[in-house]
């Protein structure tokens, strides 16, 4: 099979409530769905797969952002994957190497031609990856918000829905109070985790440890996205596991955070490490050394999320994920609704990521469509 070529949709995607975090706050999300088009081999006259950018509008939680995701894709990816006359999901990776990070937007390249490979072969998602479920179980995450009733109105809803863990971003000056305040209203069987976006430095370990009595699932990413030796000195000084986010680049990093004790849980997000196949060696490294892992969620809509139901449903992704129902997001999206029941979501089943934006749909939300010829 070869790249025909690659169509980078931009959809403009308003979100149902403002997601405030360490870093800034998000209203709506400027979404970048990269659409590949195969030809040859078991694809026969063509073939096409959907991926979904992870990056966010602005380069805020890590380096990468929307527009500069789609200029490296138009100006180096698809050059270097004309030239690869044998394309598989595998042969991607390789091809875009010279280019050093840009993972954000080598994992949507990558999601595009695995989905159309699988699609051409007939093969779900979930079980090319591995999956041992048809259900995953879903927590939500919770931003910061004004006041605490204002976030004890948002987690009790949340809890209504059935929501099986929660999520609290924090920040210095909103970290013990919520989350003493959501111990006390909803009680301590409330699977409960925080996430700081590394707004922390080592010298806020004590305030850290102030959360140590409310029995967190885990503190995620509390110190920079650089200080691997930061965080495992503060896992000596908190009782809470330390999980990552912005620092687990790799499997590399991922196993050499965990053998320096810096992380004793790692959050996988597709996006961030590169792709799915990425995930799944990050998910093989943890399972090889013991270390549970989750899924991540970077407010996708229901192509980034299918996908990530998919990795989700690997058997050593035993916590509960950031893959929540499509309208914790989104009032419509641009798939079929991921609607929540009892908790958990189903795991596509169709081949390739399961899913198609709705053509409708997609040509309402859209805001500029590119098709980039390949060779
Ligand atoms: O998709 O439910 C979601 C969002 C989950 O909190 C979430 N993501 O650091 O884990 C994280 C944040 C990053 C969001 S940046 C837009
Ligand atoms: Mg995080």
């Amino acid at each position: 099979m070869k790249l025909a070529g690659l169509e980078l949709v931009r959809v403009a995607m308003p979100l149902v409530s403002p997601f405030r975090t360490s870093f800034g706050t998000e209203t709506s999300r400027d979404v970048l769905l990269v659409r590949a088009v195969l030809t040859g081999g078991a694809a026969g006259d063509g073939v096409e797969g959907w991926g979904e950018c992870a990056a966010p509008d602005d380069p805020f939680y890590s380096s990468e952002y929307t527009e500069g995701a789609a200029a490296v894709i138009a100006r180096w990816f698809v050059p270097m994957l004309a030239s690869v006359r044998e394309l598989s999901p595998e042969a991607v990776a390789p091809a875009l190497e010279r280019v050093k990070g840009h993972r954000m937007a080598k994992a949507v390249v990558e999601t595009a031609v695995l989905d159309a490979w699988l699609r051409a072969h007939g093969i779900p998602l979930a079980r090319f990856l591995g999956a041992v479920r048809e259900r995953v179980d879903c927590g939500v995450s919770v931003g910061i918000m004004d006041s605490i009733p204002q976030l004890l109105d948002a987690v009790g809803r949340y809890l209504d829905e059935g929501y099986v863990r929660i999520k609290l971003k924090i920040e210095p000056g909103w970290d013990v109070d919520p989350v003493r305040a959501v111990r006390e209203r909803f009680g301590d069987d409330v699977p409960l985790q925080v996430d700081a976006n590394t707004a922390y430095t080592l010298h806020d370990a004590p305030q850290l440890a102030k959360l140590d009595p409310f029995g967190l699932l885990l503190i995620e990413q509390p110190l920079a996205e650089e200080d691997v030796a930061g965080h495992a000195e503060l896992a000596r000084r908190v009782r809470t596991p330390i999980c990552l986010d912005e620092s687990i680049l790799s499997a590399r990093a991922a196993a050499d955070a965990i053998r320096l004790g810096a992380c004793s849980i790692v959050n996988v997000k597709p996006g961030r490490v590169g792709g799915y196949l990425e995930s799944r060696r990050i998910h093989d490294v943890c399972a090889a050394m013991g270390v549970p892992v989750w899924c991540g969620g970077m407010l996708e809509t229901g192509v980034g999320r299918a996908a990530n139901l998919a990795l989700a449903a690997l058997p050593g992704f035993t916590l509960p994920g950031d893959t929540s129902g499509s309208r914790r997001y989104y009032a419509e999206d641009v798939t079929p609704e991921f609607v929540l029941d009892g908790g958990t979501i189903p795991v596509p089943d169709a081949p390739g990521i399961g899913v198609d934006p709705i053509p409708d749909t997609l040509a309402r939300f859209a805001t500029s469509r590119t098709f980039l010829t390949a060779g």
